[in-house]
């Protein structure tokens, strides 16, 4: 396998999209409410967007530069189908990060915090509840063990150096519960503009007390070089563009929400835990990168690492399973699809339980063949179709936990669906074989077409009988 990574921090990976026609950059001053997420959102998959001066602050706001499986290969240096395994292989083999001084991400520093003022910070969708920051790696660290984790959490402005901040029940929430059992705060770094490969490490499905920083580093290639926060112990990019330095409050909630999410609907506001900002750090010049909800960025974000877990973890109980894929149409969450080389009668329906045990966000899974294109919506559709019958072959499981953003649950509580659309291995000679014409996948129609026969055909249109 190909280990190149080329692409180690934000500044050079849009200087290769800028360089590759696939950067636009806006006039500048455009608004901070909602012209940005707009924008943003027309180009999306297209071109990443920079707004110079965005909102009249004197930095620049980022979207979109990760949005396309094809850009996050190219940064890693591998080539799209080895994504998957080379991701696992980092997650597997962290590499411990390296303390630097004279971070580039604190030339800046501001004690004295107000963070609207600070920094311009978007509001995305209508019914959003204020401005958010989207793309910020939350890195939180246990005072005690010395353990740190790495999530994206959205952030909500809340007056002066205060944030209101979602925690879903995970990594950073377990830190948090140990800090307030001790009447602590639990101290955090909101990182923004981060490099790829961070953002991508901190969507690993880990075990608690790995640091996804240090997948981070084994994607680059080095040893990552971090830097000790100002204001407290938090360890952070040393290279990345902005550093908001604080805590959690114990026994704090505010009123957070809504915000639009991955799923493409509102996350519904209520009592949420609190960040108080101590210090911002930044380059000079910084760059300020937004996600905006549910656009190809968010979901490939989260596609990737999910994947890599979700077949690592498959082929360890059935290895005849190849390939998996959480597609867009499911939100890159919540529908699977797992390509199988099926054996043994029987087996699909074992992994699409193993399939729900992946990960609880997985709500829908579909089982096909190795000549089905997981990857090809119409042709998973086509298998469900042709080789299936509901009462046989799908599986329903009632009243188990799936995501608490998917609005159709009872706060997380979901049915889970699977759909076993293999062939019977029953089936023989020209039973469930896909039709084929031979060079159809290979032949070359330009060795064929004479384009000086179209004015000869047209003409031959005209002769009266
Ligand atoms: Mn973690």
């Amino acid at each position: 396998m190909s280990t190149k990574p080329k692409y180690t921090n934000l500044r050079d990976w849009l200087e290769r999209l800028a360089a590759t026609d696939r950067l636009a950059v806006c006039r500048e001053g455009v608004d901070l409410k909602f012209d940005i997420a707009a924008i943003s959102k027309r180009l999306d998959g297209n071109r990443a967007t920079v707004f110079p001066k965005a909102g009249g602050h004197d930095m620049s706001v980022v979207s979109g530069i990760v949005s396309t499986r094809a850009w996050m290969a190219e940064i890693l240096g591998v080539e799209e189908e080895e994504l998957l395994e080379h991701f696992q292989h980092a997650a597997d083999h962290p590499t411990p990060c390296k303390e630097i001084g004279n971070a580039p991400v604190q030339e800046v520093v501001h004690r004295d915090v107000d963070i609207a003022s600070l920094l311009p910070v978007p509001i995305h969708n209508e019914h959003d509840g204020g401005q958010y920051i989207s793309a910020g790696l939350l890195i939180s660290r246990d005072s005690q063990s010395g353990v740190q984790n790495v999530s994206i959490n959205r952030c909500q402005l809340q007056g002066g150096n205060r944030l209101g901040v979602l925690i879903l029940p995970r990594h950073t929430w377990t830190l948090y519960d140990r800090a307030e059992a001790r009447g602590e705060p639990l101290q955090v770094a909101i990182v923004i503009g981060a490099d790829p490969m961070s953002l991508l490490a901190s969507q690993a499905i880990v075990p608690l007390g790995a640091d996804e920083l240090e997948i981070a580093g084994s994607l680059q290639g080095r040893a990552m070089p971090v830097a000790k926060c100002l204001s407290n112990d938090v360890r952070v990019p040393a290279e990345a563009e902005i550093v908001l330095e604080g805590r959690v409050l114990p026994e704090v909630r505010e009123e957070e929400g809504p915000f639009g999410e991955f799923p493409q609907y509102y996350g519904t506001p209520a009592k949420r835990h609190v960040i108080e900002i101590d210090a911002i750090t930044h380059r000079p010049k910084p760059l300020f990168h937004t996600i905006v909800g549910g656009a190809l960025e968010h979901l490939v974000l989260g596609q990737i690492p999910r994947e890599s877990t979700l077949l690592a973890h498959l082929k360890r109980t059935f290895p005849n399973v190849v390939d998996v894929h959480l597609p867009r149409g499911g939100t890159c969450r919540y529908s699977m699809v797992v390509k199988l080389d099926q054996k043994q009668a029987g087996e699909a329906k074992n992994v699409i339980l193993g399939s729900f045990a992946g990960h609880n966000d997985i709500k829908q899974v579909v089982i096909v063949d190795t000549d089905v294109n997981i990857y090809d919506p119409v042709e998973v559709e086509w298998a469900v179709v042709t080789r299936t019958q509901a009462d046989r072959d799908y599986v329903v499981i009632s009243g188990a936990l799936g995501s608490k953003l998917d609005p159709s649950t009872e706060d997380g509580v979901t049915a889970k669906l699977g759909i076993d659309a293999t062939r019977p291995l029953t089936a023989t000679g020209l039973d469930f074989k896909r039709i084929h014409v031979p060079g159809e996948d290979t032949i070359d129609p330009a060795d064929y077409i004479d384009e000086g026969a179209i004015a000869k055909f047209r003409q031959s249109l005209k002769v009266e009988a």
